[in-house]
Order: structure tokens, then C-alpha cells, then sequence
């Protein structure tokens, strides 16, 4: 993924020609664009490939199984034409080695979810989030998920995880978080979605975040 204009999208719309309409527009504002469970379960799986030609696409899958598993899910989802694929870091070291081996093999990118961005993140994932930051840079993934809505967490775990792992980070607009502020933290890309996808004017709103991270970088 390039880093350009540091904005992914994540496009959690659950129609397939509103999904294309709003990828057309906003396209020269994001540097990938990520879809999850909502738009995959809505259209099939080939959406990714329809997206894909007009950014990197990101499958937020959030893929948590035993690494058998992990890697037969992480294939589909790359042969379905992904470039990344987001797994949970909670289930250990095997699970997440599998993800990454193959998606090393295919030249593609594994990106794990530290410490979620919601409230609930703090009843249990939150303790768990440092070591989760460790382990995804000894098995060498390609970044982390961390929340834009507490950027000091994002400073822990960029010191955790070095220069080496990117941190895309979710939780910006509907959530609370800042785009500016997560940036300064130390953030390499912000995920938004509500905030572009519900607006009236997606690609404005995706211009409004790229010039507010690009006063600050
Ligand atoms: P928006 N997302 C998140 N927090 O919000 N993948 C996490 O900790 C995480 C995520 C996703 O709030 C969420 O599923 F690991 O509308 C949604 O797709 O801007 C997006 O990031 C945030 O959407």
C-alpha cells in the first residue's frame, strides 16, 4: 500500500451499486479501501475484485481461528483479489504465523488487530494489546490495528512494534477519535468510514480528513 494521502476507507455499506459509486468518487482521496463482513456478506465476495481497481482493497475479516484455518480463509480472501487481510492478534502465535507466512508467499499484507477501538476493548482486550503489539513484530506482519480512539495507546504500541510495522488505525469521526491527533501519535493511516460513506458529499468529507493529516505531517 503507498503511502499518499494516509486515508483508507472503510466502506461499510451493504449495496452494491452504492459501494461502486462512492469507491468512483472518493478514490483519488484514499490510499486503500477496506471492507468487511457488512458489504461482503451483502454482495459476495466479488466485490473485492470490483473495488479493487480503484484502490487496494483491505478485507476486514478479522480473521481468529486455529492456523489451519487462518490460512485457508486468508487464501480465499487473497484469491478473491485482496491485497491485506485483517486478523485478530488474540489467538496466538501459531494462528497469526500461518496468516503471515502465506500472505508473505503471495506478497500480501497481515494486519493485526492489537486493541479494539469501542469501549468494550477495555473489559478484556486491552490487557492483552502490548503483548499482541510484540508479537506481530517478532513474527513480522505487516501492521497493526490500533485505536484512533485513544492515541496514547497508539504511542505505546508504535514504541512496541518500531518503524518496521505500520499502524492503520479506526475510531476517527463516528467514533470520536481525530484524524491529526492519531497521526501525531504516530499513526501511519487512518481508517474512517461513517464519517465519508453517510456524508453527502463522500469525497469532500475524504478531502477534509487528507488536508487535516497533511497539516500535521
Ligand atoms: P467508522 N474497526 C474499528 N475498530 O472501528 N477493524 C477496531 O478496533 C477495529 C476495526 C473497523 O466508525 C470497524 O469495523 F479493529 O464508521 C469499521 O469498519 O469510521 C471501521 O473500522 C470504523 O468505521
Amino acid at each position: 500500500m503507498e503511502k499518499n494521502t494516509r486515508l483508507i476507507l472503510a466502506l461499510d455499506v451493504t449495496d452494491r451499486d452504492e459501494a461502486i459509486q462512492i469507491s468512483e468518487k472518493v478514490a483519488g482521496y484514499v490510499d486503500a479501501i477496506k471492507i468487511g463482513y457488512p458489504l461482503a456478506l451483502a454482495t459476495g465476495m466479488e466485490i473485492i475484485g470490483q473495488l479493487s481497481k480503484y484502490a487496494p482493497i483491505i478485507a476486514d475479516f478479522k480473521v481468529a481461528d486455529i492456523p489451519n484455518t487462518n490460512r485457508l480463509i486468508c487464501e480465499q480472501v487473497f484469491k478473491a483479489g485482496a491485497d491485506g487481510v485483517i486478523v485478530q492478534g488474540f489467538t496466538g502465535h501459531d494462528s497469526l504465523e500461518a496468516a503471515v507466512k502465506l500472505a508473505k508467499e503471495q506478497k500480501k499484507d497481515i494486519f493485526v488487530v492489537t486493541e479494539m477501538s469501542h469501549p468494550g476493548a477495555l473489559d478484556f482486550m486491552q490487557q492483552a494489546g502490548e503483548g499482541i503489539a510484540k508479537m506481530a513484530a517478532d513474527v513480522k506482519a505487516s501492521g497493526v490495528v490500533a485505536p484512533a480512539t485513544r492515541p496514547e495507546r497508539v504511542t505505546e504500541i508504535r514504541k512496541i512494534i518500531g518503524n518496521e510495522l505500520s499502524i492503520i488505525s479506526p475510531g476517527v469521526g463516528a467514533q470520536g477519535g481525530s484524524a491529526s491527533d492519531v497521526i501525531k501519535a504516530g499513526a501511519d493511516w487512518v481508517i474512517v468510514g461513517r464519517s465519508i460513506y453517510q456524508s453527502d458529499e463522500p469525497d469532500m468529507a475524504a478531502k477534509k480528513i487528507v488536508d487535516e493529516i497533511k497539516e500535521v505531517i
